[in-house]
């Protein structure tokens, strides 16, 4: 509302209007415009930083309290401080942490959310999506598209605690859940391992494959390997000065993101490199694969450490200082931004 003076007794006429027309569900736009059209994006969320030694043991307590096959999904979900009770890290994005005992399986299911997974501790265990069995190794970047049967199990002899990052908020705002679960728990083996790999994350496609329109990436795993050669191989390069060394992940058969609601990336970050001050749209949460350092965000100082989770709000403020040599995963709904026109970044 501009501002204008106005009579104390047309204040009050005023405020018994606003009573009278409440109850029938009536608003005056004018008295929160200001709050709905701002300048420029003024979140509600908060930063946080999760210290994975610290969310380990609640996580490996869940695992002798409840069994995956009651859970569902055992998982803890990272709720951020501001956005209590939403199961939500940011207003679109979703993160947890998985924990699948050796032995244990998580049952096939599939829904119209869609998933991540990032494995950060023990080796063994596998994701199935559409009829392929993946076994994570630390670091490696799983999806479970859209619509996609998924189920996981561990036949290994280590616990297996990975993040899922989903698009669940985002999903949720549309009205548009859709789920099913299987008849059987764990999906037959369509087809060996490495298949999709092979056919589409090799700098070819098959010979007749046509992405549909909005398609996510045919391929199922993105080996950390493979991105943290990548990284080190262009570090003979100038490191750009807001982002360090950062790639995108991308649908290899469009040079899209990897899903349609969902982008993410790699980074590296030099011993001693300081980020320049940078901000996006897209509030984004961030994952420490090796290294360590500090990350500023609107002037608040969070310490990280290995396989420590920070979330980083829409057009907050970031700064990195790494203080090792040290390697960043992050994810954010980034591609639905862009795809309707609404993204943007400041660099100072
Ligand atoms: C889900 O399907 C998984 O498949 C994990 O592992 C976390 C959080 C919300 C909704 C669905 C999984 C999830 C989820």
């Amino acid at each position: 509302m501009r501002d204008h003076t106005i009579e104390p007794a047309q204040v009050q006429a005023r405020r018994e209007y606003y009573d009278r027309i409440d109850k029938q569900n009536l608003t005056p736009l004018w008295e929160v415009l200001d709050r709905l059209v701002t300048p420029e994006p003024v979140s509600p969320v908060v930063p946080a930083l999760w210290r994975y030694a610290e969310v380990r043991e609640p996580l490996m307590e869940a695992g002798r309290l409840i069994s995956a096959a009651e859970a569902e999904r055992r998982v803890l979900i990272l709720e951020n401080p501001a956005l209590r009770g939403r199961s939500a890290i940011t207003q679109t994005m979703y993160a947890g942490l998985q924990l699948i005992m050796p032995g244990e399986v998580a049952a096939a299911h599939r829904h119209t959310q869609s998933a991540l997974r990032l494995l950060l501790e023990g080796e063994g265990a596998y994701t199935a999506v559409d009829g392929e069995r993946t076994t994570m190794r630390r670091g490696d970047f799983i999806l479970t598209p859209a619509w996609t049967w998924h189920d996981h199990g561990n036949p290994g002899i280590q616990p297996a605690i990975w993040l899922d990052g989903l698009d669940v908020p985002l999903v949720r705002t549309l009205d548009a859940s859709f789920s099913e679960r299987s008849s059987v728990a764990a999906q037959l083996q369509a087809k060996p391992e490495g298949d999709a790999l092979k056919r589409y994350g090799a700098n070819m496609l098959p010979i007749d494959y046509q992405p549909a329109a909005v398609s996510p990436s045919p391929v199922f795993v993105y080996p950390y390997e493979r991105a943290r050669e990548s990284l080190l191989g262009i570090a003979h390069g100038e490191p750009d000065s807001h982002l360090g060394f950062k790639l995108r992940y991308v649908n290899p058969a469009t040079g899209g993101s990897p899903m349609p609601t969902i982008g993410a990336y790699a980074q590296r970050l030099p011993d001693g490199f300081e980020t320049r001050p940078y901000r996006c749209t897209d509030g984004t949460v961030y994952v420490c694969l090796e290294g360590s350092g500090e990350a500023e965000i609107d002037g608040e100082l969070l310490r990280f450490g290995t396989n420590d989770i920070f979330v980083v709000p829409s057009w907050n403020v970031l700064r990195i200082h790494a203080t090792s040599d040290t390697h960043l995963f992050s994810f954010s709904d980034r591609p639905v931004h862009q795809a309707l026109g609404l993204w943007r970044e400041a660099r100072e």
